[in-house]
């Protein structure tokens, strides 16, 4: 908490730490109300440093010191000065051990980050700065030291202790107390760190590396959740080899442990050998948890996993370079997803995530470059922009390099850097190294806030033959970046002839042309004219195919042009992006007019996808989704959300009806038979299905509902129970309310599972949603203090049910308001993260800008705010 304004940090003033610590001995004893911790550090002066004044700083919070030793001799307090934030120490040798023990309180720590209580055990989680909740340290990450850890603790209530490493040496003391000595051989800078002690049970399984090492694998829970850890260790094991075989990465410990805890600000940390797992993102069963669930848990699993060499093994030098790690990270994510599930619906998900999140920070007052130049609190860019667009500027440099290039230019990464905190600026140079391309303003990407929006224009000639594309790019200026130069933008295009076939791309200039198909173009200038020859007719263009840069496209087809792609592109992600288009296009067209035509040939086209036997399940879904509301707001100037919630309704309504017979025809094609599967092929079949029955409900005639009171009642996995649940929900009601008893009897012990009871009623558009949640505030399953439930319910309601959030009464706004300020002095991560919503302020009508704008200001005026809180909301009204 603070009372002056806290000063931000900025990237211009890094300096190579003064000290370098090489070895760190720790000793806990442990105890939920006093743990005692003994560290001790050996010193040396860092030989690229400049000298100081000979005083040494350590980072320090919320400790109390009992002793500080300088080579085995106590030190007076006229030698060393602590306050809220370190520990001073005004003169020190050049090479020394430093000996300290300090008092912490992990039952009263409901930050959530240093040492905590979660249930009946204690955890760590010490990314981005909670190591100096433990000890007094050089707690940045360009400190990489050697660790050895002592845990102490009641062997009756902590039979399991963890750190990083292997566990060299256990102890039963005479006291009823036992110990284990874990030492971790690799340098880790601190955040990596870890510890955990409970009485726990472990999955067991193992792993046989490329070059024949054995790993042992073990995953820990308490012990009623064992049997729902099946999916996580298979997600491991597949995360491992196709680490190796993708990018040449084998395992290097040989213990790998995971730990679930059900009180986690994030979703995971992949602390070296021992991450620690939000619960939600390790447990499941096929009766407990949804196909969304299992997706989450394999990428989450292979995410952290993937971090010991993006992340761990080379790490960041500084905060400003987190995309190092988090988008290089994400990328190599989605690509494993990519290749063990479908790949277009991969990106499909990816780039509904980006455009529904991401374009909409890069276009407000929190906007950012994936590289920042400053922050107030570190905690607060761990963000959309770092992680998910960081992971677009990998995923453009791997195009533009290719794959084998891109593969050279990794490899030259981990062998260069191994060991190492290195920035963006490094691993850029590998890539060009390795390619011998010149990046020089692909780096824009790292340094420029901001979504380009790239205007297409096409020009056919007959009697050339000739097809010219005329691209600009625009972007438009973000906080502290009134000016923007133009980026390097990678954009993939493909042709198609009449039949729908593949047309080469073939450029003027060329001699010859070059095979029908994709084709890379790149454009660094801020206008570009590419003219396509040797075109005999009129060709349809599929721009930007996968996606190929994070930007957005304005350009020239009709919703013709966009029908004929839906059905022919070789593309599925553009064949997705041309059903959007349509979608987006017609349901702006209601919001501004609810007598607006719904035309004949969308139905149609639509009805012609739904009746492909030979269509892909889980991409038939995707096309026949519409976009949400949240992501409907972005595209408009002023966001109008009644307007938007009942074209919403009307055109759902509308294919309900008019497709009903197709959609009843999928429903009962796609019913579940046999065991639950998580394949893509089943997860797709689900989709749909699901989807089908959404439609149906929603064209009120009776029957869909009945269907859905059936699958209710009669599914025995938790993707059929929840989409049948929310649609009675949302019907409200009886039913609704016997299912939703119903559901909490049966589910009243599994707190994953209330997590879905909690947010299934605040994501329900009815009319008294907000009161529905408030009362829901007091239930006895509700606990401020598990973030997964206040997520479930308050962050539910404000970035889920759009149009119950903004009540033109601005209700919505001051119940979010009221828990922030609650929630801010118990867990300010958490706080800072639930005012999001807020932020888009002036994307409203005057009238709502003036209520969310009284409420940010209620915020900021309502005195001791955490910096994190504080950072959010001086931005979004600045
Ligand atoms: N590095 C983790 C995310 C993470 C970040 C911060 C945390 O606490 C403040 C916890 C986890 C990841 O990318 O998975
Ligand atoms: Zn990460």
């Amino acid at each position: 908490m603070y009372r002056e304004t806290p000063h931000p940090i900025y990237l211009k003033d890094y300096r190579p730490p003064e000290f370098l610590i090489e070895q760190v001995e720790l000793r806990f004893e442990l105890d939920p109300e006093h743990t005692r911790v003994e560290s001790r550090l050996a010193l040396r002066r860092n030989p690229a440093a400049t000298r100081g004044d000979g005083s040494l700083r350590l980072h320090g919070e919320q400790l109390t010191l009992m002793q500080v030793a300088i080579d085995g001799h106590a030190l007076t307090p006229a030698e060393y000065r602590v306050d809220a934030e370190g520990l001073t120490m005004h003169r020190v040798p050049d090479r020394f051990t430093l000996e300290t023990q300090v008092e912490i309180h992990p039952s009263l720590n409901t930050a959530l980050e240093g040492l905590y209580q979660s249930g009946d055990m204690l955890c760590t989680q010490c990314e981005a700065e909670g190591f100096r909740r433990l000890t007094y340290f050089l707690d940045r990450p360009d400190v990489m030291a050697r660790y050895t850890t002592t845990l102490v603790a009641d062997r009756t209530r902590f039979p399991v202790l963890l750190s990083n490493g292997n566990p060299v040496a256990r102890t039963d003391l005479e006291d009823g107390r036992h110990s284990v000595t874990w030492d971790d051989p690799f340098p880790k800078p601190s955040y990596l760190f870890a510890l955990v002690a409970g009485d726990l049970r472990a999955v067991e399984d193992s792993f046989v590396t490329a070059s024949g090492r054995e790993i042992q694998l073990q995953i820990f829970v308490e012990p009623h959740n064992l049997d729902k850890c099946d999916h996580a260790m298979r997600s491991l094991k597949k995360a491992m080899r196709w680490d190796e075989e993708r990018f040449g990465r084998e395992y290097d410990l040989d213990i790998f442990m995971i730990v679930a805890v059900s009180h986690f600000n994030m979703g995971a940390m992949e602390n070296k050998g021992l991450n620690i797992f939000n619960d939600k993102f390790v447990l499941a069963r096929p009766d407990t948890a949804t196909d969304v669930d299992f997706d989450g848990i394999e990428s989450v699993i292979a995410h952290e996993y993937f971090h010991n060499w993006t992340g761990n093994r080379i790490t960041c030098r500084d905060w400003f370079q987190l995309s190092l790690k988090e988008g290089f990270t994400v990328y190599r994510d989605q690509e494993f997803s990519a290749d063990v599930g479908s790949r277009a619906v991969k990106r499909i998900s990816d780039v509904r995530t980006l455009r529904a999140h991401q374009f909409p920070e890069d276009a407000g007052p929190l906007a950012h470059p994936v590289r920042p130049e400053s922050y107030i609190e570190i905690n607060n860019f761990y963000t959309t922009t770092v992680y998910d667009k960081g992971a677009e500027v990998v995923r453009m440099q791997a195009a533009l390099l290719g794959p084998e290039s891109f593969r050279r230019a990794t490899d030259r990464y981990f062998e260069r850097h191994d060991g190492q905190a290195v920035t963006t600026e490094d691993f850029v140079r590998c890539m060009e190294d390795a390619s011998g391309r010149d990046l020089t303003q692909f780096r824009r990407w790292y340094e420029q806030a901001g979504t380009p929006e790239l205007s297409i224009q096409s020009k056919y000639d007959a009697t050339a033959g000739t097809y010219t594309l005329s691209v600009r790019q625009e972007t438009a200026a973000t906080p502290g970046q009134p000016v923007k130069y133009p980026f390097h933008i990678p954009l993939t295009i493909g042709l198609l002839g009449a039949e729908g076939q593949a047309l080469p791309v073939w450029l003027a200039g060329e001699s010859a042309p070059p095979a029908p198909g994709t084709r890379l173009l790149e454009l660094t200038e801020r206008a570009h004219e590419f003219t396509l020859v040797g075109l005999t007719e009129r060709p349809v263009p599929s721009l930007l195919r996968g996606f190929s840069a994070p930007v957005r496209v304005r350009d020239d087809l009709s919703d013709a042009d966009r029908m004929f792609l839906m059905a022919h592109d070789s593309d599925g992600f553009n064949r997705w992006d041309a059903a959007q288009t349509l979608h987006e296009r017609l349901l702006l067209a209601l919001t501004d007019d609810a007598d607006h035509p719904i035309p004949e040939d969308y139905i149609a086209a639509f009805q012609r996808a739904l009746r492909d036997p030979s269509a892909d399940r889980a991409l038939l879904a995707e096309v026949l989704t519409l976009p949400s509301e949240t992501y409907l707001s972005d595209r408009m100037t002023v966001v109008d959300v009644d307007g938007l919630h009942r074209a919403h309704r009307q055109l759902t309504r509308c294919i309900g009806e008019r497709l009903r017979a197709d959609l009843l025809a999928v429903y009962h094609d796609s019913a579940e038979t046999g065991d639950y599967v998580f394949s893509p092929e089943a997860v797709g079949r689900r989709a749909l299905k699901n989807l089908a029955l959404a439609y149906l409900v929603r064209a009120e005639d009776g029957e869909g509902l009945a269907l859905c009171r059936a699958q209710f009642e009669a599914a025995h996995n938790m993707t059929d129970v929840m989409a049948a649940l929310r649609l009675l929900t949302e019907q409200g009601g009886a039913a609704a309310e016997a299912a939703l008893d119903a559901f909490h009897r049966r589910w009243a012990g599994e707190s994953l599972v209330l997590d879905k009871w909690f947010a299934v009623q605040a994501a329900a558009p009815r009319a008294d949603a907000l009161t529905r949640v408030m009362a829901l505030l007091h239930h006895p399953d509700y606990s401020a203090r598990n973030p997964n439930r206040v997520r479930s319910l308050v962050s539910t309601f404000s970035n889920l049910n759009q149009v119950r959030f903004h009540a033109a009464d601005g209700a919505g706004y001051r119940f979010l308001v009221g828990q922030v300020l609650e929630l801010d002095p118990a867990n300010p991560q958490l706080a800072a993260r639930l005012l999001k919503p807020l932020v888009r302020w002036r994307r409203f009508d005057p009238e709502r800008q003036r209520l969310m704008r009284t409420e940010l200001e209620r915020v900021l005026g309502s005195g001791e705010l955490s910096s994190d809180v504080f950072e959010v909301v001086s931005k979004a009204l600045a």
